[in-house]
Order: C-alpha cells, then sequence, then structure tokens
C-alpha cells in the first residue's frame, strides 16, 4: 500500500481539527498543523525513507511522538489518535470549522444547542434563522455562513495540483505497464496546470479496453469504483481524488488529448470554428460528414482549423484563439529557462538546510544563483532575523561566495511589510543587500484602499526590489486580501520594481490572470520557490507552470536573466 505526504498530511489535520474541538492544548494541536504543512509543502518522501527503514532528517517541530505517529501511518495506513478522536466527536463537525467565523466554541455550542453537526443542517438552520439567536452569533453571522456554505457546495472540493500530483504520477505508470496499452496521458486541468484539480482524467490509448479498465479498477489505491465500462472508467482514491478513465483507438490520439485537455470553454470555441467550415469534432476526430480528416495529433486538429498548436496552460478561451489564428502565440517560458531563483530560506529563519546545503541543491538544478531572503523580525514564528542576525548572514554569504563554489549566493531578505507601509528592518541594513522581498504577513483584513496604499507606500521604499505573493493567498484556506493589483502593477512599473510568483504549491501567487497584466504593463515577475529545504526548488516547476497560464515567455520573467544582467534589475529606477 502506498502512503503519501499528502495522506499523512490529511491525518494530521483531521486530528488537529478534532483535538479543536475537544478543546485540546493549543500547542498540541499546533504541533500536528505544522507537521501536516511541513508534509505537504514538502517533496521529501516520508513514507519512502520509512519504508526503506531509513532515518527521517531532523524535522524542526516533529518530534519522537509524531514521528511515530507517521511510521504508524505508513505501516498500517491508520493512525490509532485519529481512529479514537473519531468515536468522540460527531462526525461532519469538523467540516464546520473550515467555515468563517466558525471556531472550535461556536462549532460545540452550535452541536449543543442546535444538534448542528453538518454542514447541511448548518446550512439549514441559518435558511431558517435559527443561528442569530445564539449568543456571540448574530444576523450578520448568520448571512456570512450561508454565504460561505453556498460557495462550497459550488464550488466542491478541489486538490491541489502538487497534492494530485503524487497521486498521478504512481498511477501512469502502474497503467503505463498494462500489456497492450499504448499510451497514457493526464488531460484535463492537470495538464493545463490549474492550480488546483477537480479530478483527474486519464486517457489511455490501446486496442482493447476491457483489460484496461480492469487494471485501473484493481489499482491497489483504488477505494470506491463509480462507474466502469469497455472503454470508460470512474473512481475514488482513497484520498478521495476521483480519477476519470478513458480508453481510445490511437488514430483517436490527438483529437482526445484536444477534447480532454479543455477547457470546456476552449472546446466550445473551436468546436464553433469547426462548424463554420462544415467539420464535426469530437474526442474521435475531426469529421467531414462520415471521413476523418484529422485527429492521431494534436497539431493536426488544431491544422483543420488553420490554428497554430496550442500550449494547454493557455486553453481557456482567453484570447488565445485568435492569438493562434494570427499566429501571436507567445513563447511561453519553460522551465530549463530559469538561470536562478530570488526566494528561499535557510536555517538561519525557518529553513532546513545551510546555506552551502540550499546552493548545492540549487545548482545541482542547474541554477547559477540563488537569493537567500530569510524572514524578518516580525514573523517571530518563523526565527525572523533582527538587523545583527542578517548583518552576521551576509558575512556568512559573502564568504561563501569567496570560495567560488559555481554558484552565486545573493544577499536578499523577505521583509515584513508592516501595516503603515513601512518595513520591518532599519533602511542601513537593507541597504547592504542584493534585493529586498517585501512580504504581507498580517493585516489581511484591510480595507481595498488602506491595503494597497499599504503596499504602494512600501514599494516606495528606495531597496524595495520585489512584492512577494502579491494576494497572501493560501491554498484551499485563503482567499486573497481585498487589493487593487491593478494599480499595484502600475505602482511597481513606476517604481521599477518587480512581482513575485510564488511558487509554493500552496500559494501559486501571482495569480495568472495579475502574471498577464503585469505582463501587459511591462512588469517583470520573478519566479521563486520559497525552498524551505533542498527537495523544494522542485517548486519551481509548478511556478513555470502557473506563468505559462499568465502567457509569460522568457524576457517576462526576472530571474530568466543571466546574473549580469540580473543585477542592474534589482536597482529602481527612481
Ligand atoms: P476540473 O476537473 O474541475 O479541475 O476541470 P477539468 O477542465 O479537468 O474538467 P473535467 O474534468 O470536468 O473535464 C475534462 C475535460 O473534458 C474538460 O476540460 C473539457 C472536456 N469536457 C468535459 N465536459 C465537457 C462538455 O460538456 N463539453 C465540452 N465541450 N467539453 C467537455
Ligand atoms: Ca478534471
Ligand atoms: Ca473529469
Amino acid at each position: 500500500m502506498t502512503v503519501h505526504n499528502s495522506d499523512i498530511a490529511a491525518i494530521f489535520r483531521e486530528i488537529a481539527d478534532l483535538l479543536e474541538i475537544e478543546a485540546a492544548n493549543p500547542f498540541r494541536i499546533r504541533a500536528y498543523r505544522n507537521a501536516a504543512r511541513m508534509l505537504d509543502g514538502s517533496s521529501l518522501d516520508v513514507a519512502g525513507l520509512i519504508r526503506q527503514g531509513r532515518d527521517l532528517p531532523h524535522i524542526p517541530g516533529i518530534g519522537a511522538d509524531l514521528e511515530g505517529k507517521m511510521r504508524e501511518i505508513v505501516a498500517t495506513g491508520r493512525c490509532q489518535t485519529l481512529q479514537k478522536l473519531r468515536r468522540e466527536v460527531p462526525p461532519g463537525l469538523a467540516d464546520l470549522l473550515v467555515l468563517p467565523g466558525l471556531g472550535p466554541k461556536r462549532v460545540k455550542l452550535l452541536y449543543d444547542e442546535l444538534d448542528v453537526h453538518t454542514p447541511a443542517q448548518l446550512e439549514r438552520a441559518a435558511r431558517d434563522g435559527r443561528i442569530r439567536g445564539l449568543p456571540g452569533f448574530g444576523i450578520k453571522t448568520e448571512q456570512r455562513l450561508l454565504q460561505a456554505l453556498v460557495k462550497r457546495s459550488e464550488t466542491g472540493r478541489r486538490f491541489k495540483l502538487s497534492t494530485a500530483a503524487e497521486y498521478a504520477g504512481p498511477l501512469v505508470e502502474y497503467l503505463r505497464a498494462t500489456p497492450g496499452v499504448m499510451r497514457v496521458e493526464i488531460a484535463g486541468s492537470y495538464r493545463r496546470a490549474r492550480e488546483t484539480v477537480g479530478d483527474l482524467d486519464v486517457l489511455v490509448t490501446a486496442k482493447a479496453g476491457a483489460k484496461v479498465i480492469a487494471r485501473f479498477t484493481a489499482y491497489d489505491e483504488v477505494a470506491q469504483t463509480v462507474a466502469s465500462g469497455t472503454t470508460r472508467a470512474t473512481v475514488i482514491l482513497r484520498c478521495g481524488l476521483q480519477v476519470d478513465l478513458r480508453v481510445l483507438p490511437e488514430a483517436s490520439y490527438g483529437a482526445a488529448m484536444v477534447y480532454f485537455t479543455g477547457s470546456k470553454a476552449h472546446n466550445i470555441a473551436i468546436r464553433r470554428l469547426a462548424q463554420a467550415r462544415g467539420l464535426k469534432i469530437s474526442e474521435y476526430g475531426v469529421f467531414r460528414g462520415d471521413r476523418i480528416v484529422a485527429g492521431d495529433t494534436e497539431e493536426s486538429v488544431y491544422r483543420c482549423l488553420d490554428l497554430a498548436w496550442i500550449p494547454p496552460e493557455l486553453r481557456e478561451d482567453r484570447g488565445e484563439i485568435d492569438a493562434a489564428r494570427a499566429g501571436w502565440l507567445p513563447r511561453l517560458v519553460e522551465f530549463d529557462d530559469l538561470r536562478g531563483d530570488l526566494h528561499c530560506h535557510t536555517r538561519a529563519s525557518d529553513g532546513q538546510e545551510t546555506i552551502a546545503g540550499m546552493a548545492a541543491a540549487a545548482q545541482a538544478l542547474g541554477l547559477d544563483y540563488i537569493a537567500i531572503t530569510e524572514h524578518s523580525r516580525k514573523v517571530t514564528i518563523a526565527h525572523g532575523l533582527d538587523a545583527r542576525r542578517l548583518l552576521r548572514q551576509i558575512d556568512e554569504i559573502d564568504r561563501f561566495n569567496e570560495g567560488r563554489s559555481g554558484i552565486t549566493v545573493l544577499k536578499g531578505i523577505e521583509v515584513d511589510i508592516l501595516d503603515d507601509g513601512r518595513l520591518d528592518l532599519p533602511d542601513g541594513v537593507l541597504g547592504r543587500l542584493d534585493l529586498v522581498i517585501g512580504a504581507v504577513h498580517s493585516s489581511f483584513g484591510l480595507s481595498r484602499e488602506t491595503q494597497t496604499t499599504r503596499i504602494m507606500k512600501a514599494m516606495d521604499h528606495p531597496h524595495f526590489t520585489i512584492l512577494a505573493h502579491p494576494t497572501g493567498r493560501l491554498i484551499p484556506d485563503r482567499e486573497p486580501y481585498d487589493v487593487d493589483m491593478a494599480r499595484l502593477i502600475r505602482h511597481a512599473k513606476e517604481r521599477g520594481c518587480h512581482l513575485e510568483l510564488n511558487a509554493h504549491p500552496e500559494r501559486l501567487d501571482l495569480l495568472d490572470i495579475y502574471c498577464r497584466q503585469a505582463k501587459d504593463e511591462g512588469v517583470l515577475v520573478a519566479v521563486g520557490s520559497d525552498a524551505h529545504r533542498a527537495a523544494d526548488f522542485a517548486n519551481l516547476r509548478h511556478g513555470v507552470g502557473q506563468a505559462r497560464r499568465g502567457w509569460l515567455e522568457k524576457a517576462d520573467i526576472l530571474n530568466t536573466r543571466p546574473l549580469k544582467a540580473l543585477r542592474p534589475l534589482l536597482r529602481q529606477t527612481m
């Protein structure tokens, strides 16, 4: 049985939720949450190491107790602590905790007073106006809950792209080993590199479908087979992720890839083009009457419509079809275009490695430079640096660079933008750095105007170089804060500073639409891994996927520049 990091994380998260409802020790709850986040954001194969009987690297915040639980989960797929909590707390109650304004105390009150223990019951109670009368609740809270419940049922449960990737990889490998199978590809939103996916759409070409379906539904991670026929099946994996599989003949490969990659909007638009030419387009091919005219490759399908092949990340009906017709499609940035990474952490704040360790990992990926950008003092939980410790790190980096390792380490900081727009460290020390990344880590609830002016003021600082994760969203827990991004982009242009596309799987922030706006305004985007350990540089691939969704080309990305061309861009123009 395969256990993924996110399986362990999901168990820890559920334990934390249930402990919260039981009003357990907050430190204990936080320990589970931190461990879950660590596991989710990490590319370290915890289960693999445990199974091979190897020692886990020291992970701050994960003591012997949690490590024991990880071993238990890897060995048995379950955790006794969770089983016990599930017996104690009514099921469904934990689902209520994610709603805005509902902490454990209120959830317990809803349960005790109204016997509400599922989102559906809560929705009914809200519609009936029964919630407003509870102590500490009111009409406003009741309405806010109702809105959140409606939105929730509309969006359903989506998986982070990086989480889906953990399940997709082994499944594809498994299917490829089926006799008679020619190709196995994942289409859908996954191939379009959306930051979250609703389900996986797997496309297989083979002569006989039934054997493929039988092997698919027998996959050891399948918890439930929802539907299964001779050419298609739908299953739910144990982690809750749905997988749709279609088997098609090899001659339909291109047409099927176009169809199942979508998006729906893109498909509808190209179907209309086909109709105007008297063609019919389906997952089996492009047809004139009964005669097939294209479909073995994606190129052949687009060619029938006088279109150039369109990269999957652009297939959202956001102008890509006109661009493909006119020959204006962007040459999207690729991972190999990156020359460096401008956002990572070391042990000095909340990272796991030394400077040399991070540099070596980046070098192994082919990068020529990285910037070390620790948190600043305000972020006490991440052991943020004050001026004195930052100065010491500056010396340490200078010494590292004198050693001529073949990779250059730039001196940076991820400095907090304070509520009033000032930066969390004195000018003197900021002036000694190669770059200053400013970040909002507090006061997410400010009004749009106040938040926007706060950030613009930070950008006005003469040493400000890059705005970190510009909207602050965390997938799936935190919506972007309210900010006028168009104004921030224009301001960045005026000030000669840049916007980060933070490639951490929970962030992927700058959002694709804003990447495109930045490009239109001529503002450069810095794809930053936000790596806290060596393996996290792999985040950059997801960052590049998001940049591609934002139509970005090599020249639109700051860190595709060689070091010499980069340096002058790290200084503000005014
Ligand atoms: P997701 O799963 O919500 O993240 O998003 P997708 O885009 O993967 O959507 P999904 O899984 O429902 O369907 C996969 C692709 O199949 C979709 O991108 C386009 C195609 N498709 C599905 N249903 C329709 C439809 O009703 N009309 C058309 N034209 N295409 C469809
Ligand atoms: Ca899908
Ligand atoms: Ca699907």
